[in-house]
Parts: C-alpha cells; sequence; structure tokens
C-alpha cells in the first residue's frame, strides 16, 4: 500500500510531532502515522518571494510547508476562500464579495501549490485534499500528469444550488470537485445540495450506488461525518478536572448553574443570537436570575478581515448590554472570554457545565457539540442544546435541537436543559455517548480512504481494459485547460 498525502491549506503546527489543536489535525496525523505520508500545504507565514517546500521528517511523517506571498495571501486567503466562499457555503452571501482578481489568485495558488506538490509524489500513493481552499487542486494535479487516486473532503457546508449560483464561477468550482475521484461532505444534507446541482442543473447523472457520471467524469459522492475519539476525551476531561483553572471556575460559580459556549469567533457561530436567547431566559424568568450564568469562550479569527472586527465589536456590545441589564453585585450573567485554551482544560471546563450551549447559524458538523458531550461525567451528565443547522445534529440524538433564529424556543430548550431530570440526562448522554462512539474519527478516515482506494482500483481496471481495447472505442477525460497555462483564467468570470 502506497503512502497517504493529506493536502490542507495550513499544516497544522507540532509540538513534539504532536498536532495543537483540534479534529481536523489530530485525524489526519493519526492516518499519517498509520500509514506513513506526506503533510503538504501553508505553514501559515507570508514572505517576499516564494520558495521551495520546507520538508521536515517527524517519524513516519513527513511535513512539507510552503509559504505564501502577501499577494497569494490577500488573493487567495483572504479574499476569494475567506471573503467569498466560506460565508457563501454558510449561507451568508450577503456578506460575500466577489472579486475577479481574487478568484485568479485562488486558481494561481492552487497551481502553484499542485507544482510544489507534484514532484513529492511516488506512483502509489493516494492524496486526501481538504476543503474549501482547494476546490481546484485535483484538476491542477491532473494538468501535471499527475494519475494518483485524489479525494476531496469538504469540511463547511454546501449550500443549496441557488445560493452556491450566487458565486459567479460556481460551475466552474463544481467541475473542478468532479476531477476527484470521491467527494466527501459531512451531512446527507451537503451531499444532496451537490447532487442537486448536478442532476437539476443537467450536467450529469447519479447512480444509484451514489456514483456521478459528469462532465465525462466518474466519481463517487458521499457524506462522511467527521467525527473526535469520545473515550480519549472522557479520559481527558477526568483528569484535567483538578486543574487549578476549573477549580477557580468551581468555585467561582458558588452552586450557580453553568451554560458553556466554545466557538471561533465568526459570524456563522450566531453567538449575538445566542447572548439573546439567553437575555430572553432571564427575560422570562426571573427566578434564573442570580443562578446562572453563560460562559462564552470564543478567540478572534481571521481578525484582518474587516468583518470579524465588526463581528467583536458587536458581541462586546452585546454582553455588556445584557450584563448591565440583570447583573447584581454578586453576579454577572454573560463572561465572555476572548481566547483560547488547552484542549484537555477546555475539556474539563465542559465537564463543569450542566448546559453545552451549540446554537452556530450553520455549521459544518461542528466539533464542540461532540466534545462537550463526550467530555461529560456519565453519572451526572449535562444536557447538550444544539443548533438544527449543525451538522452534527444528524448524528446527536440525544439533544435537545432548536432554531437558532427561534429566541423563544431557544430559552425555552435552555430552560429545560437546566432543570432536566437526572435519569432522562443520563438516557440522553448514553445514547449520544454511543453514536459518538460508532463514527468516531477513525471510521470517517476509514470510510473515506477505503472508498477512494475502491473506486481507484475500479478506474484502473476500467482503464487497463480500455487500453486493451482498440484505439478509439474509449474518450478519455479531456480537460479543458492546458497544464502548461501557468495561470488558468477563471474563465466564467472572464465569459460575462
Ligand atoms: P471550525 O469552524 O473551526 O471547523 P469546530 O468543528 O467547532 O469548528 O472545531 C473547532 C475546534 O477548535 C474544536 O476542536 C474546539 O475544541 C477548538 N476550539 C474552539 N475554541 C477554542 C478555544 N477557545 N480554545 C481552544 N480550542 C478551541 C471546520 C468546520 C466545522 C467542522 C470542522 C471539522 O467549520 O463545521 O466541524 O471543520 O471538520
Amino acid at each position: 500500500m502506497g503512502r497517504l498525502i493529506v493536502v490542507s491549506n495550513r499544516v497544522a503546527p507540532t509540538q513534539e510531532g504532536r498536532p495543537a489543536a483540534g479534529g481536523l489535525a489530530v485525524g489526519v496525523l493519526d492516518a499519517l502515522k498509520e500509514t506513513g505520508g506526506v503533510w503538504f500545504g501553508w505553514s501559515g507565514e507570508t514572505v517576499a518571494e516564494p520558495s521551495a517546500p520546507v520538508i521536515e521528517q517527524q517519524g513516519s511523517v513527513t511535513y512539507a510547508t510552503v509559504s505564501l506571498t502577501r499577494r497569494d495571501y490577500d488573493q487567495y486567503y483572504k479574499g476569494f476562500s475567506n471573503t467569498t466562499l466560506w460565508p457563501t457555503f454558510h449561507y451568508r452571501n450577503d456578506l460575500a464579495r466577489y472579486e475577479r482578481q481574487e478568484y485568479g489568485g485562488y486558481l494561481r495558488v492552487n497551481v502553484s501549490l499542485a507544482r510544489q506538490l507534484q514532484p513529492l509524489i511516488e506512483p502509489d500513493d493516494i492524496i486526501w485534499v481538504h476543503d474549501y481552499h482547494l476546490i481546484p487542486f485535483a484538476r491542477c494535479l491532473r494538468d501535471l500528469g499527475v494519475k494518483n487516486p485524489i479525494g476531496f473532503f469538504l469540511h463547511i457546508p454546501l449550500p443549496v444550488p441557488e445560493v452556491l449560483r450566487s458565486v459567479p464561477p460556481h460551475e466552474e468550482l463544481i467541475k473542478f470537485m468532479c476531477h476527484y475521484d470521491v467527494v466527501g461532505f459531512q451531512t446527507g444534507a451537503d451531499r444532496q445540495a451537490f447532487l442537486d446541482y448536478i442532476e437539476r442543473g443537467g450536467h450529469g447523472t447519479v447512480s444509484d450506488d451514489g456514483m456521478v457520471h459528469a462532465w465525462d467524469r466518474f466519481l463517487k459522492v458521499g457524506a462522511y461525518p467527521i467525527g473526535i475519539y469520545p473515550d480519549a476525551i472522557a479520559r481527558a476531561s477526568a483528569q484535567f478536572s483538578d486543574r487549578k483553572a476549573v477549580r477557580s471556575l468551581r468555585e467561582a460559580m458558588r452552586g450557580r448553574k453553568l451554560i458553556m459556549s466554545v466557538d471561533r469567533l465568526d459570524y456563522s457561530k450566531g453567538l449575538a443570537e445566542r447572548f439573546q436567547a439567553f437575555e430572553r431566559m432571564l427575560q422570562n424568568g426571573p427566578g434564573w436570575h442570580g443562578r446562572v450564568s453563560l460562559l462564552q469562550i470564543a478567540p478572534p479569527t481571521r481578525s484582518d478581515v474587516q468583518t470579524y472586527q465588526t463581528i467583536r465589536r458587536n458581541l462586546e456590545g452585546e454582553a455588556g448590554r445584557i450584563n448591565g441589564r440583570f447583573a447584581q453585585l454578586d453576579w454577572t450573567p454573560i463572561q465572555y472570554l476572548n481566547r483560547k485554551y488547552e484542549r484537555n482544560l477546555l475539556m474539563a471546563l465542559f465537564r463543569e457545565a450542566q448546559v453545552g450551549y451549540v446554537a452556530p447559524l450553520r455549521d459544518g458538523m461542528n466539533l464542540v457539540a461532540k466534545e462537550y458531550v463526550a467530555s461529560q461525567n456519565p453519572e451526572d451528565p449535562g444536557v447538550l442544546v444544539l443548533s438544527q443547522f449543525a451538522g452534527a445534529a444528524e448524528q446527536l440524538p440525544g439533544a435537545l435541537v432548536v432554531n437558532p433564529y427561534d429566541l423563544n424556543q431557544t430559552a425555552e430548550a435552555l430552560e429545560r436543559a437546566l432543570s432536566m431530570p437526572h435519569a432522562e440526562r443520563v438516557s440522553r448522554y448514553n445514547d449520544m455517548m454511543a453514536s459518538l462512539r460508532e463514527n468516531n474519527l477513525s471510521v470517517w478516515r476509514d470510510t473515506f480512504l477505503a472508498d477512494l482506494r475502491s473506486v481507484a482500483t475500479a478506474a484502473s481496471v476500467t482503464a487497463k481494459a480500455r487500453t486493451a481495447a482498440p484505439a478509439g472505442a474509449a474518450s478519455a477525460p479531456s480537460p479543458a485547460t492546458s497544464a502548461s497555462a501557468p495561470e488558468p483564467a477563471p474563465r466564467a468570470a472572464r465569459a460575462q
């Protein structure tokens, strides 16, 4: 079996060979350690002049990182990826901005990354590309003659065709996705959005076994919900529950109940609505005054994108307003902390909270929901209040599922969670833990890679049969742009 090559926008920074952060990084690194392989992507650095990839070997894993120029960063990362695709894919096309030049930069960086990776690829390798920054990547590799199996996993939602069509080069993006051998989504709904685009748009057909035939390409399209390792999290949360920070939180609560939320500071996470639903609960239930606090942890992300500065200001304003309205000398209703925590400590903090409050307006999966459940004390678990618009809602049957736009419904769910009898809490927790174990992170990774290997094997058998057949009996997929083009121009954009 060949090596696994993982390609993601960011290669997670490592500390003594361990990734610093959450689900994707842990899953990727585990997969790589088992098979041996390469993790290729951006180092997070911007430089004046691009240079060759920096290669670092740690055990069986080779880290290959590249830097971006400021122009690449502005156009590919900050521009098209995060100001066009991110908002639109989260159904916020009101916040999206499209600039043709930025799309050109997005394509240029994908081509350049593919060129830097190509010399590292060996014939038996399989390549797994992650997320919206790299949609054209398979096409760029194919243009360079790479024949290896290539899979793609989208961590964020894929919007329904009507919303997707607000991105001017939508058709080209979907066509690019069809250059992968397997395309994976977080949920059945995301997968369906892709199939609807293909079928209803008249671009291709879908067979019963999930194979798509479009633009002369055959690919498998599936839902592969990302998981966590629930038992490892359970152990960490128990072990860290004696840490000073956790003890201080416990002492500060002095018998009050705790509702806890942890998110990156992002408009998709619905933080203002979340505060407002909590406010509604306090407004409707004066009995809760002084008896419950909301702890919101939200480290800033992409602080150089204007929208994020606005969210931060709004949120600080909302927390201040609600605290001003209800606070007492010895009680602050909302504590809003703008910082990152060490992962195991965060899990132990979750264990202190009677309610995990995860109410994004739209989210591919949301690992925090899963982590909250896994962190609970099995003897006395808390309750998860979860948005119906998080992918995790398809998988956590024991959560109280809410529409985050409905403040009254969310406020009622919070109250119900805070007052839930012990037996019901335990039963809901057990249901969710069973689901988390069944769909853990290895299952996500192994299912995806097994599909990629089997589709690739089937394709190579077909290709051999075609080669054996008389010339002209079968036509190979023909790329629309030339490998020699240094920067494929955004064709859909030019056509307008
Ligand atoms: P994200 O949008 O980053 O990921 P999420 O799934 O919630 O969202 O994962 C965030 C991770 O960061 C979690 O592991 C969480 O514990 C950690 N984290 C958050 N705040 C933290 C803090 N203050 N300190 C320390 N750690 C913190 C994208 C998609 C998601 C999808 C994931 C994985 O947007 O929908 O679930 O990828 O596929």
